[in-house]
């Protein structure tokens, strides 16, 4: 196993990852910006190293003083958590270069997925449905443009490949639109990622956003663990997981899932990934790929049982896959809300000291999250500040636990989106099951 890990990363994640390396009897090392010194990950660690001030390009950003960390602590390996530098191919190439192993894939798979034009053809090819589109990217030929538009049928979208994640995107409905449209995110695409390509898919006016989970060891082995659905979110931002997603028969399950463990095994994937889907009409259409561990992660490895961080560690040190995909079996249902320091009608941020603090418990809740009584939130970072997870073994028993776990969450002094959680869970539609990614901001827009 490896001997010692640096944890490139702050908050609840960077404690799931302290978590997994102490279980696997793996040193750590913390590193952490000035205003972090006093977290909860940092005083667990067995090693800590300030590495800058609290802005993120100076710390958590910073490639040369991460990598400076593991050499003065003679670190194995370094994982990068969720945001960051986690998607970064060349943070995965340098520290590679360093002698370090990247706790995820190799650079080059990371290159391939971070370029989404460049992914989807590597999933086409692998055999993973896609969302039918220009299958390259558009040039400059207005004409070939417009046949494209027309074979595909409007409406489409025009996405930016160096986009993602909903950042350079734009529905143009009829033809009159569509020459300015792609214009207009060309030039945005080449400000906002340095690159102006962009490609046209058909846009999909309902779907849902389901995507799978993925382990694999770069040595011939990959399985699934099933879907999320990830469809409850505010402007591209999730606010409730849950897994299984509600209507998919473990058929559709074994089916998509088997589509992309063998995709993995095609591309040479290394670690734990998402493919992410939209699903509309008991359709699968492949959209992107994510090649870090994710925010969600909780919600699979409560209805499988399988820890995905140790097994990001256990792959990293080079060990295959000790799990079957005949061993994984998707039983009962777990829900994460995220917990953020937010005006839950505003969205505005709520950083500050938080003055009172009582988690929830109780069979069934997972409660991930670094904050304790006199912790200060930060205005530096992202708001979220744990993750509410529950399990049942149905959903209805799930929705009930979650629903008294919230009211049992008590955190004072900052304002959280605990009271929109609780509205979510009490909604009857949501309780139903299967609501689509428009759901939540039509809901708020009525409300
Ligand atoms: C789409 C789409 C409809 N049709 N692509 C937004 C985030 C990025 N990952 C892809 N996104 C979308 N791509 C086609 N062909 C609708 C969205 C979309 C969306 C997707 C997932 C979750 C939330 C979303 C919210 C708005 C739009």
């Amino acid at each position: 196993m490896l001997d010692k890990v640096v944890i490139a990363n702050r908050g609840e994640i960077a404690l799931r990852i302290l978590r997994a390396c102490k279980e696997l009897g793996i040193k750590t090392v913390a590193v952490h910006s000035t205003v972090d010194k006093n977290l909860k990950h940092v005083l667990l660690a067995d090693e800590s190293i300030c590495i800058g001030p609290a802005s993120a390009t100076e710390s958590y950003l910073n490639i040369p003083r991460i990598i400076s960390a593991a050499e003065v602590t003679d670190a194995a390996a370094i994982h990068p958590g969720y945001g960051f530098l986690a998607e970064n191919a060349d943070f995965a190439e340098q520290v590679e270069n360093s002698g370090f192993i990247f706790v995820g894939p190799t650079p080059d798979v990371i290159r391939i997925m971070g370029d989404k034009v460049a992914a989807i053809e590597a999933m086409k090819q692998a055999g993973v449905p896609c969302v039918p589109g220009s299958g390259g990217p558009l040039d400059d030929d207005d004409e070939k443009n417009k046949k494209v538009a027309k074979r595909i049928g409007y409406p489409v979208i025009i996405k930016a490949s160096g986009g993602g994640g909903g950042r350079g995107m734009r529905v143009v409905r009829e033809e009159k639109d569509l020459l300015k449209s792609i214009q207009a995110t060309q030039t945005e695409a080449r400000a906002a990622f340095g690159n102006p390509v962009v490609y046209m898919e058909k846009f999909l006016e309902n779907p849902r956003h389901i995507e799978i989970q993925v382990l694999a060891d770069g040595q011939g082995n990959a399985i699934h663990l099933g879907e999320r659905d990830c469809s409850m979110q505010r402007r591209h931002q999730k606010v409730v997981e849950e897994a299984p997603a509600p209507g998919i028969t473990p058929e559709m399950r074994k089916s998509i899932g088997e589509r992309c463990a063998r995709a993995c095994i095609e591309i040479g994937y290394r670690g734990a990934g998402t493919f992410e889907f939209l699903y509309e009409n008991g359709e699968f259409y492949f959209i992107e790929m994510n090649t870090r561990i994710q925010v969600e992660h909780p919600v699979s490895e409560m209805v499988t049982g399988i820890d995905l961080v140790k097994e990001q560690l256990r792959i990293a040190a080079g060990r295959p896959l000790s799990i079957s995909q005949e061993d994984v079996v998707v039983r009962g249902h777990a829900i994460e809300c995220r917990i953020n320091a937010e005006d839950p009608k505003s969205f505005l941020p709520s950083p500050g000291l938080i003055t009172r603090f009582h988690p929830p418990g109780g069979m069934g809740v997972r409660w991930d999250s670094h904050i304790y009584t006199e912790y200060r939130v930060p205005p530096n970072y992202d708001s979220m500040i744990g993750k509410l997870i529950t399990y049942g073994e149905n959903r209805d028993v799930a929705i009930a636990r979650m629903r008294n776990a919230l009211s049992e969450l008590i955190v004072e002094g900052i304002k959280t989106n605990t009271p929109l959680q609780k509205d979510i869970m009490a909604d009857e539609n949501f309780q139903n099951g299967g609501t689509n990614i428009h759901y939540l901001e039509k809901k708020l827009g009525m409300s």
